[in-house]
């Protein structure tokens, strides 16, 4: 199978995946056929000397046909996605791992609790566009938006989900590999929204534990 989506690293990925690459056949497929036909019928019903045009009321049963078939695809697709939607948009798993994560033009705020583990408290530590997680840690993101509507994007994680100004959107990822990977916005914010880019760094359980010694916890008031 052609590969060219970005490594998958979430847990959920893989059912992102083969959503994305069935509806790309699909859609693909009909791309051609209907590109063919097109070729076909301006080379077959070109303009000849002594040839008259023909008037058409058009096919009802080929109409209901080929109306009927895409609605059908569209059914299906939408119960096929559904429990994936679900899963990833609506029942985040609980955690004991949050963070508050603010985009603002033209970078990603990474609030981190702190020991008390509650937001808005003086232990908060705060990063600008750099978040670490150990890896197989379901992450739960406070996501906001402090001026206009952003989009955080992990392409890795195959995460995607609009910032928006006023609301608290909660959202969910759960790393199955270290590394570092990149961090999008996907909404056209502004002028320097190509440079909103941040890293995830996805640690061992080891690399997180003394990252977050030296940076969460001995954090001077
Ligand atoms: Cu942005």
């Amino acid at each position: 199978m052609l590969r060219w989506l970005p490594v998958d690293v979430s847990t959920f990925g893989r059912e992102i995946d083969s959503l994305f690459y069935l509806i790309y056949y699909i859609t693909g497929a009909t791309f051609i056929l209907v590109t063919v036909l097109m070729i076909l019928f301006l080379v077959i019903y070109r303009q000849k000397d002594g040839r008259r045009a023909t008037y058409s009321h058009g096919n009802t049963t080929l109409e209901i046909i080929w109306t009927i078939i895409p609605a059908a695809i569209l059914v299906v697709l939408s119960f096929m996605s559904v429990s994936t939607w679900a899963k990833v948009k609506r029942f985040a798993p609980e955690s004991d791992f949050e963070i508050q994560v603010t985009a603002k033009q033209f970078n990603w705020e990474v609030v981190y609790p702190g020991a008390d583990r509650k937001f808005g408290t003086s232990d908060d530590v705060q990063f600008d566009n750099d978040i670490h997680v150990p890896v197989n840690k379901v992450v739960r993101v406070h996501l906001g938006s402090k001026d206009v509507i952003h989009s955080f994007f992990l392409p890795n994680l195959r995460l995607r989900q609009d910032a928006v100004p006023g609301r608290n959107i909660l959202v969910w990822f759960e790393a199955t590999k270290p590394g570092k990977y990149e961090i999008a916005c996907s909404q056209l914010c502004g002028f320097g929204h190509s440079g909103m880019i941040g890293w995830l760094y996805v640690d061992t359980p080891e690399e997180y534990a003394k990252w977050a010694a030296e940076k969460l916890s001995a954090k001077p008031q």
